[in-house]
């Protein structure tokens, strides 16, 4: 069969992100099957997208949705449109079935199958889209391999992966090509699952709660494929890369050993680490640090279920910053605990990172399949049967999002590393240009004060 994988996320804020999804997508699928993967970035309008397709004429298509929305109340953009038009045009150009998946989808799948005209949707990971394609080619019902839906089908969340997890990285495609040009930046994942339970958060849903570590020699074997195919940053995409210090430490190891010399990021929590934990890091070519710190008041940590407290973003920015990296935290303000106080609390404490970029979220998504989401139902901000597609924020009493970004605005406004949201619209537009002039990687750096 011919199978077409398009990647849908044209989004460039803060920068291109290289989609990664479909190289497992595609790693599992027997070699006897034509794959074709197309990237939205790589077509300069939708007529010659449909164009391409149409040359191609797939069997099926599977379509990778990754954001729905940017959850940012700064500057909110919502993505379904963009989608809706995409697969207008495959349909336009092919009759093969289409199918869905990606961590967008897998958040909202009854939801997405309802606003776009779909055959099939696949919730989790989409390793077991190769068991899709035999049911279809062998006549069996798709919909008894966990995860499958139609729209006329109940969803069911399948249980993680157990199987093996391999990726097939496309060093020539023109997709690694346009994120080589934009930025150089590639990624890579060396673990899968969380298994904390911030309120707020999706990451267990879509990956599963339990972590499947990556073998170190693997990756690093990935990392210095991402580097010779002319890669000059990675991104490891896994949810907090220390939630095991020991696979962290032995994966920055062996990238030491594959040779692997360009620089790379990742999130961390900012927990507890041994003493040496970012030097022996930071020596095996770690560069950038995103700790997902959420907030700087104890309050607000405990009412989001954080694992650890203010005195251990203290100490996790000391050690990193001695260790000479770059490091950016995130806070998320105005989700439940949060009022006055804290808000205030948090401010004073942030003044005390230095050499920092702060990226301040104003405003909690409410997603499904968290604790804000009972949350918010219990407090009648939202009906338990309410689309939550469309974003909704949750809404503290005591303070809003508005007060909160007026705030930051009126006081700190000569401050170019306090950036409200991932930066919008004007600093992804310098990002584009920065790249043009041949820089590379997050470039969040550049605002540190
Ligand atoms: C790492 C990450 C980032 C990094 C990416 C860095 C980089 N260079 O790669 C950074 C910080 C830059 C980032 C930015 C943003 N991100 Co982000 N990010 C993630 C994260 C943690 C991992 C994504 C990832 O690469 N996973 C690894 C790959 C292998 O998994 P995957 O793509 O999901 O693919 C698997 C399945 O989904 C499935 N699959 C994928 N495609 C397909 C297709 C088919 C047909 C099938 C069947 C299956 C399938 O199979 C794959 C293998 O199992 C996710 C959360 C999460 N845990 O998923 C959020 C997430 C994707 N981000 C999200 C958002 C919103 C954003 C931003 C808009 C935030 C902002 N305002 O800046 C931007 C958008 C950037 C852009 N240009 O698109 C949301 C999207 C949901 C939503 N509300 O829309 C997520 C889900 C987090 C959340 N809030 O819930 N992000
Ligand atoms: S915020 Fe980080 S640590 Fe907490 S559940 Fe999400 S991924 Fe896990």
């Amino acid at each position: 069969m011919k199978i077409l994988l398009i990647s849908a996320n044209k989004s460039v804020q803060p920068y291109p992100v290289y989609p990664l999804g479909l190289d497992y997508v595609s790693a599992q699928i027997p070699s006897q099957h034509e794959v074709e993967i197309f990237d939205i970035h790589d077509f300069e309008d939708m007529n010659s997208f449909a164009g391409a397709v149409k040359k191609f004429s797939p069997d099926i298509v599977g379509v990778s949705l990754r954001n729905i929305d940017n959850t940012d109340t700064s500057d909110i953009k919502y993505y379904i449109k963009n989608y809706q038009l995409l697969i207008h045009k495959v349909r336009e150009a092919s009759d093969a079935p289409v199918v869905l998946g990606g961590s967008g989808f897998t958040i909202f799948p009854a939801e997405v199958m309802n606003e776009l005209d779909a055959d099939y949707g696949i919730i989790g990971e989409g390793e077991r889209f190769n068991f899709f394609l035999d049911a279809l080619e062998n006549k069996k019902n798709p919909l008894e391999i966990p995860g499958v839906i139609t729209r006329e089908s109940s969803e069911i969340i399948p249980p993680p992966w157990n199987e093996k997890i391999e990726r097939k990285f496309r060093p020539d495609s023109t997709s690694t090509g346009f994120y080589i040009k934009n930025g150089g930046m590639l990624n890579l994942q060396s673990k899968r699952g969380c298994a904390f339970n911030c309120i707020y958060c999706t990451y267990p849903h879509i990956e599963g709660k339990k972590l499947r570590l990556f073998a170190p020699d693997e990756i690093a074997k990935t990392a210095r494929e991402l580097q010779d195919a002319g890669a000059k940053y990675i991104f490891i995409t896994d949810s907090a890369f220390n939630c095991n210090y020991a696979h962290s430490m032995e994966v920055a190891k062996a990238f030491a050993k594959a040779g692997v010399s360009i620089p790379w990021g990742a999130f961390f929590a900012p927990s507890n680490p041994p003493d040496d934990y970012y030097r022996i890091l930071a020596d095996s070519g770690l560069s950038h640090v995103e700790f997902g710190t959420e907030s700087l008041s104890d309050t607000v940590l405990a009412a989001y279920r954080k694992s650890f407290k203010v005195k251990d973003v203290m100490r996790s920015h000391e050690l990193a910053l001695k260790s000479d990296l770059y490091i950016a935290h995130y806070l998320l303000f105005n989700g439940p605990g949060e009022d006055k106080s804290t808000f205030e609390e948090t401010l004073v404490n942030a003044e005390k990172l230095s050499y920092t970029v702060l990226f301040m979220f104003c405003g909690m998504r409410i997603y499904p399949h968290t604790e804000l989401f009972d949350i918010a139902v219990r407090e009648g901000q939202i009906d338990p049967s309410q689309s939550l597609l469309e974003p909704v924020f949750y809404n503290s009493a005591d303070i809003t999002s508005e007060e909160i970004i007026k705030t930051i605005q009126d006081r700190y406004s000569d401050r170019s590393n306090w950036v409200i949201g991932s930066g919008g619209r004007k600093t992804a537009r310098l990002i584009k240009m920065m790249y043009k002039q041949g820089y590379t990687g997050p470039l969040w750096e550049q605002l540190i004060q």
